[in-house]
């Protein structure tokens, strides 16, 4: 039996109870771990009594639903939705259950798994000054990570000189890696917060602080908790972690229009290798709303064409400042020359693994495939208007070149 779908409906008579109760602990892995499945079929079991030759019985495996109204929620049955103070948005699991949305605002605690945090009064924006904080407690001792995923996430932007979130900031403390102060646009990114295994973890909480001038803010983040078991658990130190043979990474504040790369970062992105695949390719994003590609900008005016610079030496066209880190990085036209030359640190106003204007695609195998990007503290004046990154990649297959 599948135990990892939406639910499952089990009718059956009660003696094959002791059955499923055995399949459940043995499929869940972690054996102190009851799961709510797991309660459900004692509680099934006590309120029924042992004179029924047959039962329903429905479980729920806490998966994401989307409401009628759009929004995102987790699959409950009614009572538990209500018993965890959450909002039936509409119907899933066949009708079995309701897909509940449980929000935090500021002050909240959040005990439950799949809850949002969102601004004072969400949907609706925000324009006040403050500190708007909650605090995440580990629904269970095996929780090793917390996955913040920005469905929406508009705070002001950093100031436009060195492009440090002095207005708006969203701080994250008591994790680990610590994650920098972000701010700006951020809808469709996240991030990853580990903690330490076992029960007494000290607790994690998620700081918006709202200052200044009056802007129309609103924030709305899925807090998955993550068990250490969990096949989408990140690798140790990876404040950003994509699975899939191919995907796009974008920095903090990355909007073609609006954006600011944003100053003081300095984290690590990992890609998780999918079985063989033994390389990962990247390529800088289209752009179409800029004259010039402008979707990797990290160093110079991007308001002129500049080239791409690489390494951390030299007199022109390096990279002391911001930068990305690709590991043994190669342009893929490049490979198949016997002794590849490589790079690690990209930076300029185009992206490749050697100076040049024109964008190329990128190829690193060093596996974990890991990126680390650095900003430092100062954009003015050698740095104008730079957008950070948006970069798309690609896994490749092992194969003779790629081993
Ligand atoms: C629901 O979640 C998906 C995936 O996590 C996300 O892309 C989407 O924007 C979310 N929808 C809303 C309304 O927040
Ligand atoms: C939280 O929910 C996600 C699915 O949204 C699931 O993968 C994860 O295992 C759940 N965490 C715990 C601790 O049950
Ligand atoms: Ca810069
Ligand atoms: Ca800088």
């Amino acid at each position: 039996m599948n135990w990892t779908g939406f639910y499952q409906i089990c009718i059956c008579g009660a003696f094959c109870l002791a059955g499923i109760r055995g399949e459940t602990w043995m499929q869940n892995g972690e054996n102190n771990y009851p799961r709510q499945k797991a309660k459900g079929v004692e509680n099934s079991f006590s309120r029924m009594g042992r004179f029924l030759s047959l039962f329903t019985f429905v479980q729920f495996d806490n998966q994401a639903c989307t409401g009628s109204n759009g929004e995102n929620g987790t699959c409950v049955s009614q009572t538990d939705c209500q018993r965890k103070g959450g909002t039936s948005i509409g119907n899933c699991a066949s009708g079995y259950g309701v897909c509940c949305s449980m929000t935090v605002k500021c002050g909240g605690i959040v005990r439950e798994n799949g809850t949002f945090f969102v601004n004072e009064g969400y949907p609706d924006l925000y324009n006040g000054v403050g500190s708007c904080q909650v605090t995440l407690m580990k629904i269970n001792p095996v929780v090793c990570q917390f996955r913040l995923d920005f469905d929406v996430m508009n705070i002001m932007g950093p100031e436009t000189i060195n492009h440090i979130c002095i207005n708006d900031q969203f701080i994250v403390s008591g994790g680990n890696p610590s994650a920098p102060a972000i701010c700006g646009r951020n809808d469709g990114n996240h991030l990853y917060i580990a903690v330490e295994k076992g029960p007494s973890a000290s607790p994690v909480s998620l700081n918006v602080v709202t200052t200044g001038d009056s802007f129309q803010r609103s924030w709305k983040i899925r807090i998955t908790q993550i068990p250490c078991s969990s096949e989408v658990k990140a690798e140790n130190g990876c404040l950003q972690y994509f699975t899939g043979v191919s995907g796009q990474i974008k920095s903090f504040n990355y909007d073609l229009t609006t954006g600011r790369q944003l100053s003081n970062q300095d984290y690590t992105i990992c890609v998780r290798a999918e079985r063989n695949f033994c390389g990962i390719q990247y390529t800088q994003c289209v752009d179409n709303v800029n004259t010039r590609y402008q979707s990797f900008t990290l160093s110079g005016n991007s308001n002129q064409a500049v080239p791409s610079m690489v390494g951390s030496t030299g007199n022109t066209n390096f990279c002391p400042n911001d930068y990305l880190i690709i590991p043994m990085a190669t342009n893929v036209d490049r490979v198949v020359q016997s002794r590849s030359p490589t790079v690690d640190r990209i930076c300029g106003g185009t992206f490749s693994a050697d100076v040049t204007q024109t964008p190329t695609t990128v190829l690193s195998t060093v596996r974990p495939f890991l990126l680390f990007f650095h900003t430092d503290s100062t954009e003015n004046p050698m740095d104008q208007e730079n957008k950070g990154f948006c970069l798309n990649y690609v896994q490749q297959p092992c194969t003779n070149r790629l081993q």
